[in-house]
């Protein structure tokens, strides 16, 4: 049965968005569940692999002691992602940027699943996995037009199945490359919180979709939008530690609720 929002409820969010000048929106792994992404928190095995919790995986110390097991790891994840399409929630999210004037969405999700969607200008806190970067020049690449990755170390690149070697070498310097995340222990890339937090700060309507709201920094930003006065609004099938701060906490899955809000 899908999540059904009470009515006044409901009346009452349509009309915020009706008259909203500025909405923030934060989503993290939840919004992209019904796609078909694991998240990393809550239930299953989603968060561990061969045996290690994700966040040891994830993680600066991984990148120091273990960058091909990191390769390993993110081939993994990104050949589970290939064939993934945006959901009810992302193409939701996607529309309305072309209802508000202002519009600013932050996301903790590495998978470009709100791009694919439509979205422009996604403040991606974490980074995309759809990226290399270099560790000595910060060179870039993309990894999109690779196919299928075995996610063993290679050696060289395979012309047969267009995969590169891992880790890839830079093509500017010739130093190794990483994956384009943000791993636990390390610092976002420069001014995207910043960016994200200045949207918060403005906003009058804030949406807080799919995270747990367990993770530093990313978890500061509807806190930052309620200090300043925003009516905010929790979309989560589970409670979190936001969801007894914010204005309404919907218990819900996303790609469910944030269709029946649309006005
Ligand atoms: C649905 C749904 C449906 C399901 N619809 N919803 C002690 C205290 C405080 C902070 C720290 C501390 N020790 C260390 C820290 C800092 C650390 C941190 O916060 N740790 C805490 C976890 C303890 N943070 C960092 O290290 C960050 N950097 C930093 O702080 O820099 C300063 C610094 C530098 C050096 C030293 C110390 C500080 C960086 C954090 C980077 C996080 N990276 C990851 C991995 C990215 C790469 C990868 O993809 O592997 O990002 S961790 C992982 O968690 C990933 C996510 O983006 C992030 C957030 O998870 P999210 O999105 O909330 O997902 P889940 O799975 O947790 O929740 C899903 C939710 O969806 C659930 O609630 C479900 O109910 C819900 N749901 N179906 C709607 N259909
Ligand atoms: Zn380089």
């Amino acid at each position: 049965m899908p999540t059904q929002i009470e009515p006044a409820l409901l009346t009452e969010l349509r009309g915020r968005l009706r008259t909203a000048r500025r909405v923030f929106v934060l989503t993290g792994a939840g919004v992209s569940a019904e796609s078909g992404v694991p998240t990393f928190r809550g239930g299953g095995q989603s968060g561990v692999w061969k045996g290690m919790p994700f966040d040891a995986i994830s993680s600066y110390r991984m990148l120091q002691s273990d960058l091909p097991a990191l390769w390993e790891w993110f081939d993994y994840r990104r050949n589970l992602l290939r064939d993934l399409r945006p959901n009810p929630a992302h193409l939701t999210l996607a529309a309305w940027q072309e209802k508000f004037a202002h519009l600013c969405l932050a996301t903790q999700n590495v998978d470009g699943l709100h791009t694919a969607a439509g979205s422009r200008d996604v403040h991606e806190l974490h980074g995309n996995i759809w990226t290399a970067r270099c560790t000595q020049c910060d060179a870039r690449e993309s990894l999109r037009e690779e196919t299928n990755v075995t996610g063993a170390a290679m050696g060289a690149t395979d012309a047969a199945t267009g995969a590169r070697e891992r880790p890839p070498v830079c093509r500017s310097c010739g130093n190794a490359m990483r994956p384009d995340v943000v791993l636990f222990g390390e610092m976002l890339p420069a001014g995207v919180f910043e960016q994200a937090a200045e949207g918060a700060a403005a906003c009058d309507l804030c949406f807080v979709v799919g995270t747990s709201s367990l993770v530093y920094p990313a978890m500061r930003l509807p806190e930052i939008a309620l200090e300043a006065g925003a009516y905010t609004v929790e979309i989560n099938p589970e409670a979190t530690p936001f969801s007894a701060l914010c204005h309404a906490a919907i218990q819900g899955r996303a790609g469910e609720v944030l269709p029946q809000l649309d006005y």
